[in-house]
């Protein structure tokens, strides 16, 4: 066993009366909550929101409520493994850290020797901390010249549509939604992935606020607004277009605000009226009628000087014109002028407010001192691709070497066969360090077990509200558990990289993160911080756009020979275009999970039931499915064996199978991505989750193969 870092805060583990900790919500969820955890005896009794922290109100969801199910869970990884069989079978014998590292880091060593680009991490935001997500790993694969991963797997399609138009991911501060008095849910199921949103709505909503849903699904979010657009996925930026136009053509629009601070309102103005409501209908799927009384709707908030909000969300992004949806939609509060009031505008993300220290923490610089300084960039979206690219000069060198961390990429990355077929390359060395045996740790030649949030420091900042959040660790490391920032550090002095950045210990590194910028004794004291955002950023415009403008128009897109304007731009698989595949299925999360973690959690894998496709009578009846049949869903990528329910929610002509199973759960050892593609999105290399075309068939019961 290597040397014990002091991960552990002073007295964390020893004291033997009942204390509590102040934590961060690790998961990928905008809202990032602030928990506090009972300690009795060095062992977790009890987690629950924190009562202080004004946007967690002291209200955890349901999958965190059950946050120490998942720590003491029986399966957690408790010592190093190593494989012994062929790859995926599952075998593994345990091994020291010792051993497993000095291992790991000879390979390495010896691939970096030839090209150290063969090399790649794998990591997304299974924690979003700082300091365990990307600041010892960033530092370690940046002076080692590995391939840089661009990380794209998300939300980098919304990304590039509001650095487009509004300059970066910032926009309303989400507690001046409750004043709100017409909020569009765009994309969003906020009762299911955004809990802490929707009490302000429902803030708003007692105070007379109307709400809309805007949702190819009828969402339990959708079942509780005023109004559900049920459009066909992919179609937004129609819509927004078609609410725009209205707008101009009613004069519900803000002449004063849009001449001072926009750019190309010209343009815009002559491309919506190309969008009569009537236009949009047919290409949304939707009743005229409801899109003209949404923007009556619009019209009487701004004749009545009221505000109108929009809570978009990442949903709508996962097509092939995602980034260009996101730009029309963010046109739309501008063009009324909803940013004046602060109860007024648009929020996607709020990240884009934080002055993370990005250069203190990553190390960029340390690309310098590695034998290749500017390195190829992987998008981790086409992983499948890429695992299964031969070394070519415009390629580079096969990817010989992956490190996974914080991603189940297996479960998650878009066309399984593709994924799984490089991850069972018995000359693919693959390291995956996790909290549990994943679909992807079963494709590890190393399994290193990882802590949980309640083991280790980090920071935090949210894409849902304004505050810095900082993890204390409540227990002591499970077993032989470690945080990846250990990981990384042994690796890093294996490696004989003795920069004094590798030496730097997690709460320093939780210290880097924001430098001066926030009070870190407040964060020790209380857990949280708020950073200093103006109550309503845009009403002075102030865009942080090169021009300083709302750019409808971008001269950026323009210089590139793009479309300057929001392009409607159909799916790369449009709905009912493909006679052998007529439907179109989307993968929203199903609420009881985050991703794919907590898949393995009992009591939340049995909210869930099973893996299930919902579908609309019309699209049964035809083709005698019923609710409760086994059906095949397939295309030309794969098939994936689940049960038909029939429960009200789809539309006709939209299936949607809930994500993310781990594969192993599925009755067929597959899930819903063995039929998503690797197409990207317009702008920012996304992925296309939504935008994919399948046939459903039923099928004789099958006999799950485990769960
Ligand atoms: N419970 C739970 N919460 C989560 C997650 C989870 O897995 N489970 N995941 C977290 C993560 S990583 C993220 S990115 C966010 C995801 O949360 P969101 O950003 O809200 O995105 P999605 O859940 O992908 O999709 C939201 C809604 O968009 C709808 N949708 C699909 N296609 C379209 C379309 O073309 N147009 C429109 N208008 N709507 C469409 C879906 O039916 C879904 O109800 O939530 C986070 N929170
Ligand atoms: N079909 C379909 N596919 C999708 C989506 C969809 O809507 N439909 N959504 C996409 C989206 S929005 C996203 S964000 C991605 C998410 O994909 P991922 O980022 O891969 O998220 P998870 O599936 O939650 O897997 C995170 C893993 O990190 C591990 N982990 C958590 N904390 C730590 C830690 O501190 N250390 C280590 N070493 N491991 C840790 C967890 O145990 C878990 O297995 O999936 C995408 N895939
Ligand atoms: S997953 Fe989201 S809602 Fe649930 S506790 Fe974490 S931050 Fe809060
Ligand atoms: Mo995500």
């Amino acid at each position: 066993m290597s040397a014990d870092p002091p991960f552990v805060a002073a007295g964390a583990a020893s004291a033997d009366t009942a204390r509590t900790v102040i934590g961060a919500c690790p998961h990928d969820c905008p809202d990032t909550c602030s928990f506090v955890t009972t300690v009795h005896d060095g062992r977790a009794v009890r987690l629950q929101g924190n009562p202080d922290h004004a946007q967690t109100g002291g209200v955890l969801c349901t999958k965190v409520s059950r946050y120490l199910e998942r720590v003491y869970h029986p399966d957690r990884l408790r010592q190093p493994l190593r494989c012994v069989g062929p790859k995926g079978a599952g075998c593994f014998e345990p091994v020291t850290w010792d051993e497993a590292l000095d291992d790991i880091a000879a390979r390495l060593r010896a691939i970096a020797a030839r090209d150290p680009q063969a090399i790649l991490p794998y990591s997304y935001a299974g924690t979003m901390g700082l300091v365990q997500g990307e600041a010892m790993a960033a530092r370690f694969f940046h002076r080692l010249g590995a391939s840089l991963l661009d990380r794209t797997i998300c939300a980098s399609a919304g990304a590039a549509g509001l650095a487009y138009t509004l300059g970066g991911k910032v926009g309303m501060r989400v507690e001046h939604f409750a004043e709100s008095k017409l909020i569009l849910i765009w994309g969003s199921n906020s009762i299911g992935s955004n809990l802490h949103f929707w009490r302000y709505a429902q803030q708003a909503k007692r105070a007379g606020a109307r709400l809309v849903c805007i949702d190819p699904r009828r969402t339990e979010t959708a079942e509780k607004c005023h109004a559900h657009l049920a459009l066909l996925p992919g179609t937004d930026a129609a819509l927004a277009y078609a609410l725009m136009h209205e707008c101009i053509v009613h004069g519900w629009v803000d002449d004063d605000y849009v001449q001072r601070h926009t750019l190309g309102r010209e343009a815009l103005r002559e491309r919506a009226l190309q969008w009569p409501p009537a236009r949009a209908a047919a290409v949304c799927g939707l009743p005229v009628e409801q899109i003209t009384a949404l923007a009556r709707d619009i019209g009487a908030c701004v004749e009545r000087r009221d505000p109108v909000a929009i809570r978009l969300n990442y949903g709508m992004q996962r097509v092939r014109g995602g980034a260009n949806a996101v730009r029309a939609v963010a046109c739309l509060p501008t063009v009324i002028g909803a940013w004046r009031h602060r109860a007024g505008g648009l929020l996607l993300s709020s990240s884009g407010w934080y002055p993370v220290q990005r250069d203190v923490l990553y190390r960029p610089d340390l690309l310098q001192r590695s034998p290749c300084p500017q390195p190829r960039v992987i998008n981790m979206s086409t992983i499948g691709d890429a695992l299964l690219r031969p070394a070519s000069p415009d390629f580079g060198p096969a990817i010989e070497a992956l490190i996974v961390y914080n991603s189940n990429p297996v479960a998650v990355a878009p066309e399984s066969r593709r994924v799984v077929q490089g991850f069972a390359r018995e000359d693919l060395f693959t390291v995956v360090l996790e909290q549990f045996q994943t679909d992807t740790a079963d494709y590890a030649d190393y399994v290193l077990p990882a802590t949980t949030q309640l083991e280790h420091w980090d920071i935090h900042l949210s894409y849902g509200h304004t505050d810095v959040l900082l993890n204390r660790p409540a227990i002591a490391p499970l077993a032989q558990a470690r945080p990846n920032t250990w990981v990384f550090r042994e690796l890093a002095r294996r490696m004989g990289f003795d920069e004094p950045c590798f030496a730097d210990d997690d709460l320093t590194l939780c210290r880097q993160a924001f430098g001066d910028a926030v009070d870190f004794e407040t964060l020790l004291r209380e857990g949280h911080a708020p950073l200093a955002v103006p109550d309503a950023p845009f009403a002075n415009g102030g865009f942080p756009t090169p021009s300083g403008k709302f750019e409808f128009a971008s001269p950026r897109l323009a210089a590139q020979g793009l479309d300057p304007l929001p392009a409607v731009l159909p799916n790369h698989e449009p709905p009912g275009a493909d006679p052998r595949h007529p439907l179109a299925m989307i993968s929203p999360p199903a609420r009881n999970f985050l991703n794919s973690t907590f898949v393995n959690v009992t009591s939340l894998r049995d909210a869930e039931g099973e893996p299930v496709l919902e579908m609309h009578p019309d699209d049964a009846a035809p083709r005698g499915i019923a609710d409760g049949d086994w059906v095949e869903v397939f295309n030309d990528r794969g098939r994936h064996r689940t049960r038909a329910r029939l429960n009200g929610r789809a539309r006709p002509g939209v299936v949607v199978g809930l994500g993310i199973w781990w594969r192993k759960f599925g009755a067929d050892g597959t899930n819903v991505n063995e039929l998503t593609s690797q197409a990207l999105t317009d702008l920012g290399g996304g992925p296309t989750f939504y935008d994919c075309a399948v046939e459903v068939l039923r099928v004789a019961a099958v006999t799950p193969a485990r769960g």
